[in-house]
């Protein structure tokens, strides 16, 4: 078994101390209605903040009542958003109380509140610290300037061992690597989308570093505070100077440069949408194609140094998201796998999280989708299933794979993991002359704790979250371009179903370069419905057929899955193919059909539309001067990979 050092995941978890004053006592002592109420209390845990739900918005009087009768104090848990009153009231965010008081709360107290008849939740409100391991390795053996861009859509100067964006089986990144297990986007971005600034994906995390040359252009910003005075909440949003998001931690500005920073939130904000095509470090997902059209960076910080969040510091972030316009939530953090199992466990344990997430999926900010999208990172603990809150069955859980394609030794999978994405999997050997670290993740990093450099490698299911979330962007975007509304349920059923089927490829042991092995056999099937692909995705998008072929094969592919059994009756006049399609797949012979069925001969990796013109009734089309058949066009979508997904095509 794989140690988990160099690991990145924010692992959450509450913090033991003995205390004589146990809340063992209480939970052992108390009715059974009463511990049902009480969310998250450990035994031995001294406990200093606590936060109450009542089971309706209490009155001034009765809080009143409450606070002098067991000295304690009570404030709103959110800040209320004018605008969204009555969406805070639907999702309960406007009945969550903090308690404070001298001291820690004394588990009588604690259960007192609980057996209060108003009292829907007691939840415990205690430091959430993260894992310290999270390790960066600054790029070292790439050269970070200008070179030669053949056959790469973007001028950045490292895209061209972005793995993650396109894997060319490249050896000197792992030995294994594997030639098409990437995101499949580059056809994305020169046909379809790059981005667009009207998406916001806010980044809960530590800070992002706004100034960052690769990203300045693509971060949100609050024009009101932007443009407005210092120290002066000048939009009235009760947050001070919230120009890029805000430092909830701190209270104030965003922070990325203290002591026990690790770069974690301006790693994976590269990832989202650090800017394309401007000559400098890295390509993203969403971060357009170089003409100020990529998506924008929201920093929602609730991780300062060595300082943890709260429960309900993730719930004000995640709240604050919602109002402040952001579509995407991309959250690489979550409670330590197996201490949750269960969505009830989850709402029990996590009430005020949960709640705010709900409402930030029913918060509408674009104007395609009826609700917010949550991307969560499944986990690095090696566990059989996802981390809570990425596991909710309605949440996106994102495990990791490597180059080489197959799982990273760290990632969790099985039950409430959806789909898979680039992670790394830095002990995968290179080449000989090959960077050590170019199996894991290249992104943005603020120098300040990167010895002095811009960009580095990091590695986890951390990294795998944003690709997804950068992908569901595209996909926004792309509705956007088409004029289409569709529910956020049914766009986050179409992104898991448009993977990539990689389970062929999951057999036997993967080694690394210490001699060690991982068995494949534990994750077959269990890498959620695939590996996310932008293209395939796009084309379900639009409701555009897919054809799979296979790279440098002469092959015939099969249409009748996409003209019905009437394929064979059909007469087709032929395939049009513009010249980016034959550029894109390689075509050096003419596409053409015969017997229903499409000859093609793709010599590389892409993706691209085509379209099939046909006559049914006739052998020639009809109109004013001779009898004949109707016109049929059917624009189809061929993805030539190095491997046959089975599932990838038309479900
Ligand atoms: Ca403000
Ligand atoms: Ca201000
Ligand atoms: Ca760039």
């Amino acid at each position: 078994m794989k140690n988990l050092s160099g690991l990145f995941l924010f692992t959450l978890l509450f913090v033991f101390s003995s205390c004589s004053d146990s809340i063992e006592g209480v939970v052992a002592d108390a009715s059974s209605d009463i511990k049902g109420k009480m969310l998250f209390f450990e035994s031995g845990q001294t406990v200093n903040s606590i936060l109450v739900k009542f089971n309706s918005v209490p009155s001034e009087a009765f809080l009143v009542e409450l606070e002098t009768e067991n000295k304690i104090s009570f404030k709103p848990a959110f800040k209320s958003f004018p605008a969204k009153k009555q969406l805070e009231h639907q999702y309960g965010l406007d009945r969550w109380y903090q308690v404070d008081c001298d001291g820690p709360f004394e588990s009588r107290l604690v259960e007192r509140l609980a057996a209060v008849q108003e009292v829907t939740a007691v939840q415990n409100n205690s430091l959430l610290p993260h894992a310290t391991d999270h390790e960066v390795y600054p790029v070292s053996g790439i050269p970070m300037t200008k070179g030669e861009y053949v056959g790469q859509p973007f001028n950045d100067p490292s895209l061209s061992v972005q793995w993650n964006m396109r894997n060319t089986g490249n050896t000197s990144i792992a030995k294994t690597a594997y030639k098409g297990g990437d995101i499949n986007v580059f056809d994305v971005w020169t046909g379809i989308t790059g981005g667009d600034p009207s998406i916001v994906v806010a980044v809960i995390d530590e800070g992002v570093k706004y100034t960052h040359p690769d990203l300045r252009q693509n971060m949100w910003t609050n024009t009101a505070e932007l443009n407005g005075q210092a120290g002066v909440d000048d939009d009235g949003n009760g947050y001070v100077d919230d120009i890029y998001g805000y430092n909830f931690m701190d209270e104030g500005e965003i922070t990325w440069a203290k002591p026990d920073d690790s770069g974690h939130a301006t790693h994976c904000a590269g990832i989202i949408a650090a800017v394309n095509n401007n000559g400098i470090g890295v390509s993203s997902v969403a971060g357009g194609t170089g003409k100020n059209d990529g998506v924008k960076i929201m920093s929602c910080q609730v991780f300062s140094g060595d300082k943890k969040p709260t429960p309900m510091l993730s719930a004000e972030a995640i709240k604050y998201a919602a109002d402040m316009g952001a579509s995407i939530i991309s959250c690489s953090f979550g409670y330590r796998g197996g201490s949750i199992l269960s969505d009830k466990a989850f709402r029990n344990a996590a009430g005020i999280q949960a709640d705010a997430i709900d409402y930030f999926e029913a918060s509408k900010n674009n104007d395609v989708l009826d609700g917010g999208i949550a991307v969560f990172s499944s986990g690095n603990e090696a566990l059989p299933y996802a981390e809570y809150p990425g596991a909710l069955h309605e949440i996106i859980s994102v495990s990791a794979f490597g180059p080489d394609y197959l799982p990273a030794y760290y990632t969790n999978y099985g039950p409430g993991c959806n789909i898979a994405a680039p992670g790394g999997d830095i002990l995968l050997a290179p080449s000989s002359g090959g960077d050590l670290y170019a199996s894991g993740i290249l992104s943005t990093l603020p120098s300040e704790v990167n010895k002095g450099k811009d960009y580095g490698y990091m590695q986890g299911t951390s990294m795998a979250c944003p690709h997804v979330a950068g992908v569901a962007a595209l996909g926004i975007a792309r509705l956007k371009q088409l004029g289409k509304t569709m529910t956020a349920k049914k766009f986050k059923e179409l992104l898991v179903t448009s993977a990539n089927d990689f389970d062929s490829r999951i057999n036997g042991k993967k080694s690394y370069y210490d001699g060690s092995t991982l068995d494949l056999a534990p994750y077959l099937h269990k890498m959620g419905t695939g590996s996310v692909d932008a293209w395939l995705f796009m084309m379900k998008l639009e409701g555009v057929p897919c054809l799979m072929a296979r790279e440098g094969e002469n092959q015939w592919l099969d249409l009748s899955k996409y003209f019905g059994t009437s394929s064979v009756n059909l007469t087709y006049l032929g395939v049009e193919a513009s010249p980016e399609a034959y550029e894109s797949l390689g075509l050096q012979q003419d596409p053409y059909i015969k017997y229903g069925r499409l000859y093609i001969y793709p010599t590389k990796c892409g993706s691209a539309k085509i379209t099939i013109k046909a006559v049914g009734g006739g052998t020639a089309i009809g109109g004013d001067d001779a009898i004949g058949g109707m016109e049929i066009s059917q624009e189809v979508s061929i993805v030539v990979r190095s491997f046959k997904s089975t599932n990838g095509g038309w479900l």
